[in-house]
């Protein structure tokens, strides 16, 4: 059995990762393909209890970065044995919505933890399973703010409610990353139609895993 593909989508809110992984759910299915789609935090029964402590619970309003850190490391590291490698074990695409890319930048650049630190934690939760390609939507910071509140329409969560210097350094870090690892990261101007980002996407998959497709 071929081991299926696993993609990761990255960026800062409102940049359209929710909508592109729905597309390219859709034009995979069209093809045949099984495909998990994931979340995080959470997508497991315990990540979700981790994703509402995160976000959401007056239990998670002081948490420390330190902490943080290692709820999101905790979240992964669940999520990806109990369905990610089982999942590409069995020859299914995984799309990832976030995955240890948002750990390095939201909580290494964004909450200026120690890179190391971040890195081995990563690594630690993840193991092997790392993404093949990742689709870095990147956008004006502010912009994809104003998204976020317009689509939410409600109060921002703990992790949403930070000051603009934040969401713009998280935007660095993430063009940073990308300059490190030019071979699996892929930027897309977030800021452009739907349809045309979509189309984008789909050409990339098609080209980097056309065995897929014959
Ligand atoms: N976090 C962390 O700190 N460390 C970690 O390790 C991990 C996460 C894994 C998770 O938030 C939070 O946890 C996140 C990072 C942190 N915090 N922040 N900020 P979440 O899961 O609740 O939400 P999110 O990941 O930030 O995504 P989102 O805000 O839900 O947005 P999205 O999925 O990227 O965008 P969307 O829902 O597809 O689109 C937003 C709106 O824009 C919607 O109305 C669309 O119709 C519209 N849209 C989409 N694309 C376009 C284009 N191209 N043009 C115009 N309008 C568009």
């Amino acid at each position: 059995m071929k081991r299926g593909v696993f993609i990761s989508f990255e960026g800062s809110e409102g940049c359209g990762k929710s909508t592109q992984i729905a597309r390219l759910e859709r034009r995979l299915g069209d093809v045949g393909i099984e495909v998990l789609r994931t979340r995080e935090p959470g997508g497991t029964a315990a990540g979700e209890v981790i994703r509402d402590l995160l976000q959401h619970a007056p239990e998670g309003e002081h948490l420390v970065s330190e902490a943080e850190l290692l709820l999101f490391a905790a979240s992964r590291a669940q999520l990806v044995r109990e369905k990610i490698a089982p999942a590409l074990e069995r020859g299914a695409w995984v799309i990832a919505d976030r995955f240890l890319d948002s750990t390095t930048v939201y909580q290494g650049t964004g909450r200026g933890l120690a890179a190391a630190a971040v890195d081995a934690i990563n690594r630690f939760a993840v193991g092997k399973w790392l993404p093949d390609t990742t689709f870095l939507l990147d956008m004006d910071a502010a912009e994809g703010h104003a998204r976020a509140v317009r689509s939410r329409g409600d109060q921002p969560d703990r992790m949403e409610d930070q000051p603009l210097a934040f969401f713009e350094s998280v935007r660095r870090g993430y063009l940073k990353l990308a300059e490190e690892n030019p071979e699996r990261i892929v930027v897309v101007d977030a800021a452009d139609e739907i349809e045309r980002i979509e189309q984008r996407i789909w050409q990339v998959c098609r080209q980097r895993f056309d065995e897929f497709f014959r």
